[in-house]
């Protein structure tokens, strides 16, 4: 696969192309960086994250993490003390999870969010930003039903971490987007470049395939479930039979099949070969190389939803239990 294709392959989007063309043109030394809030347990949400910078760090490019702890204690998730220290524990699982570790550098978002400079410029942007901008950027991320001021100034610490990082490409989920946007049409006004950026896809709400999955609410998956957990979440998955394109529900809802989605986003990009074990009388095993060839076999029928989950639940777990030992480690 080439730079271009390592880069973008599973993006729901890159803004823009022909920057990231640019960029792919020659990725080597170049910084990609994505933030999450500390939490103390890395769900799945975190490992489609880590599976793109490892597509980057095959690419050539050097991978920063934020544990961004100021950002989690403006959003209200707790103690500045207690966020520091999930954010040790959140470092360890991404190593685990196979994050190269020579090559991901981590950083703490109060080493350096608390400097003059960064102070002064944060000021400097709150000045071009209106409040309404600053609390649509929140829309996805914010937690709590009202937008606080801390809230509002979130996303505006989030676009300058970019330039402090000295980033080429800022990696986040689709519900980052609005915060990157902002990044792109307010950094400029106080002179810095509107940076490149790349969105994964959410994966839909896994026993209904309606909306997206969240560690919030609905089901999860994490580095806290033992296999068995995992098998009985993906059992329960929302996966009708030969539906890659589920119908919206009655009411018009968008339907999706999460277990295609976990097989394209977490399984293949991980793994060479996808081996679906079948009895002989039921025809035998199944071996897939890429996603495209499992997904037409499931259009077809030919790959039946009773053998793609339990399929499925074995890799995921394999992907998992790293992080699992490390954590139990953790808690010990
Ligand atoms: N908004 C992210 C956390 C975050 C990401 C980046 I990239 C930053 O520079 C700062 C914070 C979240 O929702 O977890």
């Amino acid at each position: 696969m080439d730079a271009h294709d390592l880069i973008t392959r599973n993006a729901a989007e890159v803004v823009t192309e022909a920057e990231v063309e640019e960029l792919a043109e020659n990725p080597e030394g170049k910084r990609a960086y994505v933030g999450y809030e500390p939490s103390g347990v890395l769900h799945i949400g975190h490992m489609l994250g880590a599976n793109k910078l490892i597509d980057l760090q095959e690419a050539g490019m050097e991978v920063v993490i934020l544990l961004a702890d100021v950002h989690a204690y403006l959003n209200g998730k707790g103690s500045f003390e207690e966020i520091r220290e999930t954010a040790t524990r959140m470092q360890e699982q991404f190593v685990a999870y196979g994050l190269d570790e020579e090559n991901t550098e981590f950083v703490l978002g109060s080493e350096f969010q608390f400097d003059e400079e960064y102070v002064l410029d944060l000021h400097a942007l709150e000045l071009e930003t209106t409040l309404s901008r600053a609390e649509r950027a929140m829309s996805e991320i914010g937690s709590g039903d009202s937008v606080t001021v801390s809230q509002a100034v979130y996303p505006l610490m989030q676009a300058l971490d970019i330039e402090y990082l000295d980033i080429d490409l800022a990696i986040g989920g689709m519900e980052q987007r609005k915060v990157h946007m902002l990044a792109r049409d307010t950094l400029p006004s106080i002179d810095y470049e509107s940076p490149t950026c790349l969105h994964t896809p959410l994966i839909s709400e896994l026993s209904t395939g309606i909306g997206k999955m969240s560690s919030s609410s609905g089901v999860t998956i994490s580095m806290e479930d033992s296999p068995e957990e995992i098998a009985e979440k993906v059992n329960g998955a929302f996966c009708p039979a030969g539906e890659v394109d589920p119908e919206p529900t009655d009411d018009g809802e968008e339907r999706n099949n999460p277990v295609l989605e976990i097989f394209e986003y977490h399984v293949f990009p991980r793994f060479e070969e996808v081996v679906v074990e079948r009895p002989e009388e039921y025809g035998g095993d199944l071996e897939y190389d890429s996603y495209a060839e499992l997904e037409a076999d499931f259009a077809s029928g030919e790959l039946h939803p009773a053998d793609a989950k339990p399929t499925l639940a074995k890799y995921l777990d394999e992907l998992i239990e790293p992080g699992r030992e490390k954590l139990m480690e953790q808690r010990r």
